[in-house]
């Protein structure tokens, strides 16, 4: 893609009403607009990490066997009735009259909507155990929307919901989630932290927050050092093994981890000091076990092997995909902008020509970017009529994993130079290699 084609806002200054830099850097590098307070137009730089982000929460979400639907945003009161929620809910939600004067609301989370579907189409125990997950937009009247798309009213969720027979199999699907949401952050390049975690409005008695240290967190939290070092699990875990899943759980919740709500001063004292991290956070993901709290009034129930019924136990398990944008850059950047990792990135290169015009570098530009495009690597062309420092600049606010910058000089004895967005090191190439070191 060229620059000069494609829509990136840059702003020199960041607007003053951004606090955090991740909010500053999302509108210097024309990411996103503000339309309102808390909601925000996705501009096309902003939308490409968005996507990706997306993508690899339903792999994921799919690795672990739960299963893609999409519901609407818009629900009728009436179903949050049946739950008893729907005054519950308070001034949070937004809610809407129709024409003919139907109360209707902008959903702020899906649990109601789940359960009716299942409680249609879900009769026997051999329809168990199930996972249905959206990725859709909600909207929730957040007293104070602040920090950009970190806390938005309008924001995007992944949200997942489990159905089975018993607390047993529940708590099996609680781990299948909990053992995919530490994958899924470590693949966008974050240390996430479980967290045991207060249950809000959602209900139930069993939670972990997902948490990301940042000093500009909202959250303050409480846990022992060793998770900054713990392992990934593998991507061939056994999401039908319920004691290998449990066993990694069990690990994952072996020391001491809590958000401000659920902590407890003398146990964590108990930590060794040089092993308290007590610190800022934010929380990128948060999942519940609620049992029946929503199936039991709602009538979601099925056969058992012998013919009796059972309410459905239910858990559900979110994820912030548009938080995460902002959340990536709180945890990856520097003095000159951002540095997406690179599982996330607008694009794999940024593409520097520095002499637009210039017959020879634009003739190894174009050929450069049709290469990396053969090879599956999108690159963003800066074809701009602009200085040299002006395109490093804009290179550097964006955060492309690799600059490749084609000189007039260095292209005369056939050279361009790569540079590595986070470490800064740069080295000379022969244009003709420069595809192939980036495969490699
Ligand atoms: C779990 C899925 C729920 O709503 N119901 C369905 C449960 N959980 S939650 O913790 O309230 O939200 C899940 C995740 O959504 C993100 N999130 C937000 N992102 C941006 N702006 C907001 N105002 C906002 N509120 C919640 C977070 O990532 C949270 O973990």
């Amino acid at each position: 893609m060229r620059l000069t084609r494609t829509f990136i806002p840059i702003l020199r200054e960041a607007p003053r009403e951004a606090e955090i830099v991740s909010h500053k850097l999302m509108l210097r590098a024309g990411m996103i607009r503000q339309q309102a307070a808390g909601i925000y137009s996705w501009l096309p730089l902003g939308l490409r990490v968005l996507r990706r982000i997306e993508q690899i929460v339903r792999e994921e979400q799919d690795r672990s066997g739960a299963v893609e639907i999409l519901m609407p945003t818009i629900q009728s009161a009436d179903l949050w009735r049946e739950s008893g929620r729907y005054e519950a809910y308070g001034k949070e939600m937004l809610r809407i009259t129709d024409r003919h004067e139907r109360e209707m609301l902008f959903g702020p989370t899906n649990e109601e909507m789940v359960t009716d579907i299942v409680r249609a189409h879900v009769k026997s125990y051999r329809d168990l155990p199930l996972n249905l997950y959206h990725i859709q937009w909600k909207f929730r009247d957040e007293v104070r929307p602040r920090f950009g798309v970190m806390r938005g009213r309008e924001f995007l969720m992944k949200d997942a919901y489990s159905f089975d027979l018993d607390e047993a199999g529940a708590r099996t699907a609680y781990n299948r989630m909990f053992v995919a949401y530490l994958r899924t952050f470590a693949r966008l390049g974050l240390k996430a932290i479980p967290m045991r975690a207060d249950t809000g409005p959602i209900g139930g008695d069993l939670s972990h927050e997902f948490i990301i240290l940042a000093a500009t967190g909202e959250s303050e939290v409480f846990c022992h050092r060793d998770y900054l070092a713990f392992d990934t699990p593998p991507a061939d875990v056994d999401f039908g093994d319920p004691a290998a899943l449990q066993a990694l759980v069990d690990r994952w919740t072996s020391l001491y981890a809590a958000t401000s709500e659920m902590h407890d001063a003398p146990t964590f004292e108990a930590v060794a000091e040089t092993d308290r991290v007590s610190a800022r956070g934010i929380e990128v993901g948060h999942i519940f076990y609620f049992g029946t709290k929503y199936s039991a009034p709602m009538g979601a129930r099925v056969a058992g092997p012998g013919g009796e019924m059972h309410d459905l136990h239910m858990g559900s398990y979110g994820i912030g995909p548009s938080r995460l944008v902002a959340a990536i850059v709180e945890a990856s950047h520097d003095e000159a902008g951002i540095v997406w990792p690179d599982s996330v990135a607008p694009y794999d290169v940024a593409l520097l020509n520095l002499r637009t015009g210039d017959a020879a570098t634009d003739a190894a530009c174009e050929q450069i970017e049709r290469e990396f495009g053969a090879a599956g690597l999108s690159v963003l062309y800066d074809d701009r009529d602009e200085r040299p420092g002006g395109k490093f600049a804009t290179a550097d606010l964006i955060g492309i994993p690799w600059q490749v910058v084609v000189g007039p000089k260095s292209l005369a004895e056939g050279k361009v130079e790569l540079k590595r967005r986070a470490t800064g090191e740069r080295e000379s190439v022969a244009l003709s290699d420069v595809v192939v070191r980036l495969c490699s």
